[in-house]
Order: C-alpha cells, then structure tokens, then sequence
C-alpha cells in the first residue's frame, strides 16, 4: 500500500505539531508506523492522503454512529453556519439539544453544555466537590476519563489505592485526592467507602468501559455502585462520553437501569462537532454558575453550529430499529472475527456490548483490567498492521474500542470477513 504522502504529511506535521498529531493516541505509537492522513471520509469509509480507502471502525471514536459525511449532518451544518459560526450568546438550538439529551436521559434535570469530554467530567467533578464540600474522589484503574489533573491518576501503593500522578504536571498533593479502584471489584469498593465515605465527594466510573478495550460491568457492579455511593453520602457519575446513544438510546443506565447523581456525555451528542455535557438533578446542578456559586463557563460552549450538528444526529437515532440495526452488525462483525480467528486456531475473547467491540489476544475471559495486562499486546500489533494493509481501519491501540455505523452494512463485513482470513492467516 503506497502511504507516501501520508508518510511525507507526517514528517512535516511534526516541525510545527508535537508528535505529528494533535491527540496522542493517532500517533499510531502503540503499534508503530505513521499514521495515515485522512483526506476524507463517507459512510463507513475513509480515505488517507494516498488514496486508499479503508472501512473504518475507530469511527472518530465514536461520535460517526450515523456514518461519516452523513447528509443530513453535512446539510444542517452548511446551512447553520450561513447563519453565523458563534455569537457568545444563547440560541434555541442548546434549548433544542438539551431536550434530545434530557428527553433520553430522565436522570438529567438540567444539562450544562461543554466543548469535550474532558470539559465535562472535569466540571462534574467539581460541582460534585463544591455539592459535597468534600475533596476525595474515586475512579478505576483503566477507566479513562479525558486530561484533567484530578483524573490522570494511578493507584499508588499502599492497601487503599491513593492515587500518585499518571503524568508529570499533575501534582502530588491533587493526585492523592484520587482513590484508584480495581473495575468490577465491589468489596475493593466497599473497603475504600469504608475507610475514606466522609471525605469523598464522587465516585466516576465508565459503566461500560471502553478505554481499555471493551469491559462490560460484571453482574451486580453497577448496582453495587449505586448502593455504596448513596448509603456513603457520595455522587455517582457515570462518564457517558462513549456509551451514551450509543449501547442504547438512553446509554448504559438506560441498558442497565441505575440511576446516576451525574452523567457526563460527549462524542455522539456533538455529531463530529466539538460537544461534552454534564447534567443531573436539579438540585445539585443548580449550584452551577450562574445560579449557585460554583463556576463554570466556555467561550464556545453550546456553539451553535455543534449544536445543529447534535440535534441533526440525536433525531435520527431516535427512529426506531436504530440500536437493534447497530447490534445486528456488531453482532456479524464480532462474529466474522471469531470465526477467522477460531479458523486459525488463534486464542482470542470478544468483549461486546451493543455496538462497541474489541479483539484480545487471550485465551482467557477479559473482566478486569488486570486480564487486559496479561493479553498479547504483540500480537495485537501484528494484527493490526495485517488489518490496515487489508483496507481495514481499527483503533491504533489494544485499549480501545471498536464502533461500527449505521452506515455500515452486510458488505463492509463480507469485506472485512476477507481481510481478516488474511491477517489471522499471517499472524499465525
Ligand atoms: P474528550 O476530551 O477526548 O472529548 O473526551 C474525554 C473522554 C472522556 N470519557 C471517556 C469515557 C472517553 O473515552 C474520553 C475520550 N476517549 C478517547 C478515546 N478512548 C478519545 C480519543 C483521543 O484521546 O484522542
């Protein structure tokens, strides 16, 4: 596959942009090369500056669940923008999205608008501080929540898991306001409430995780959740930023029932545009700036052009038959790859969870983060690279997920069924 000028792009990109790129992770560092310069995309495709076409599954990571270029989106945004880019003042359209929001999610009363996920789960977590007066906050190892210092945190030693930075720049003293918990592990959980309940303000969690690859809650996690955060006095935020509209119209605590105190959103509300929110009962939302005393604010925050992008793409998955269409194809493509696998012989897991999916390389079952540790990070590059020679884009990295589209179809994955007999058959 000739990546010439993606290579030529790359080089240059890196004279004036740190690592070439403007997100870490599409540097392709964990799985070596450069990465492709995307000229453009449509449906369930992108093409890179060479020309070549790949169907892709990283899907912007997650915001392109109608496909890219979508019509409908393209048009709303044209003919949006002809109206003005941002005027730093209230429009209809934030009341319109936060009524697609707040209509899907009951739990959130009232609904703050951001630029990014990272934006809304750094705000969540302090509205939940200044609702608490409390300063501890408690999040799981492998649950990735965006940048913001309080959350790039490692469990430190020691038998309560005080978090130590997980970058320079974070400082000590802030980190150590973390508590690192171990996903899907309750008596870790009713252990560090046990010990520290009074001084911790929130407990975030991703109730599908899917920043270390695909891990669903176990049984009873999430409702164990609930119940040692309210018998503590502590917030429950769920970070929805990628399953929300996506595992189910009304996300994971629509699929699983639980009813968080926060929940942050992001990716799919924006329809490709830069959106996060952060929403819950009116109660404690209401002690935002301006109403109540803690701040929080963004010069392009509800800009009107994200916003018609949201609701063009929030209307559409609220036609019936979209979620049972996503699982449909998640489900043939999970499939495509066991069987090509399984052909193989080649120990693998699938963990999926309505329309996001991931591959290991194990020949165990993948329920902690601790069993993503022990899969085949190695093998997972070979595979990749195999993919991506074969006109298939998979996220650059074993702790991802994959989404599919709704403008994916029964052909992408007889495409992909053939490039993956290929890159199993040679990495074998
Ligand atoms: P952003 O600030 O990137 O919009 O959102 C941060 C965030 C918050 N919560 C969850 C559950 C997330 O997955 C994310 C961001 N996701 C990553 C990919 N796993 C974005 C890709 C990137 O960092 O470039």
């Amino acid at each position: 596959m000739n990546t010439k000028k993606s290579n030529d792009l790359f080089s240059r990109a890196q004279r004036l942009l740190v690592g070439g790129v403007n997100s870490p992770v599409r540097a392709f560092k964990a799985v070596g090369g450069a990465p492709r310069f995307i000229k453009k995309a449509a449906g369930p495709k992108i093409v890179d500056a060479d020309g070549n076409t790949y169907i892709d599954y990283v899907c912007s990571w997650g915001p392109m669940i109608l496909g890219h270029a979508d019509a409908g989106v393209i048009e709303t945004i044209s003919a949006r923008a002809a109206l003005g880019t941002s005027f730093g003042a209230p429009t209809e359209l934030e009341i319109d999205l936060a009524e697609l929001v707040t209509e899907a999610f009951p739990s959130m009363e009232r609904v703050r608008m951001v630029s990014s996920g990272t934006e809304a789960t750094m705000s969540a977590i302090r509205l939940a501080r200044g609702a608490t007066g409390r300063d501890k906050i408690v999040k799981f190892a492998g649950c990735y929540h965006g940048h913001s210092d309080s959350l790039l945190v490692k469990a430190g030693s020691g038998a309560l898991t005080h978090g130590v930075p997980d970058s320079p720049g974070v400082p000590a003293a802030l980190a150590g306001n973390t508590i690192v918990a171990p996903y899907n592990d309750l008596d870790a959980v009713a252990e560090i409430l046990d010990a520290d309940g009074p001084q911790i303000a929130c407990l975030i969690v991703e109730p599908i995780a899917g920043n270390m690859g695909v891990v669903p809650p176990a049984d009873g996690f999430l409702a164990g959740l609930r119940e040692l955060t309210g018998c503590h006095g502590i917030l429950l935020i769920f970070d929805e930023v990628i399953t929300g509209f996506r595992v189910a119209h009304g996300g994971a605590q629509e699929l699983y029932g639980i009813k968080p105190d926060l929940t942050c959103l992001g990716k799919i509300i924006g329809g490709g545009l830069p959106v996060g929110a952060f929403g819950g009962s009116a109660e404690i939302m209401e002690q935002l700036s301006p109403v109540g005393p803690i701040y929080q604010a963004g010069t392009l925050s509800g800009n009107p052009i994200a916003m018609a992008a949201g609701i063009a793409t929030l209307e559409r998955l609220k036609e019936p038959g979209v979620y049972k269409e996503l699982d449909r194809l998640a489900r043939s493509l999970a499939e495509a790859v066991h069987t090509a696998a399984a052909d193989q012989k080649i120990p693998h897991r699938i963990n999926r969870v309505g329309s996001m999916l991931n591959l290991f390389f194990t020949d165990r079952a993948v329920e902690t983060f601790n069993d993503v540790m022990t899969c085949d990070l190695d093998r997972f590059t070979k595979f990749f690279q195999a993919m991506l020679d074969g006109g298939i884009y998979l996220p650059p990295s074993q702790f991802e997920t994959w989404f599919v589209s709704l403008a994916h179809g029964d052909g992408e994955i007889e495409a992909t069924e053939a490039a993956l007999a290929r890159a199993f058959e040679q990495i074998k």
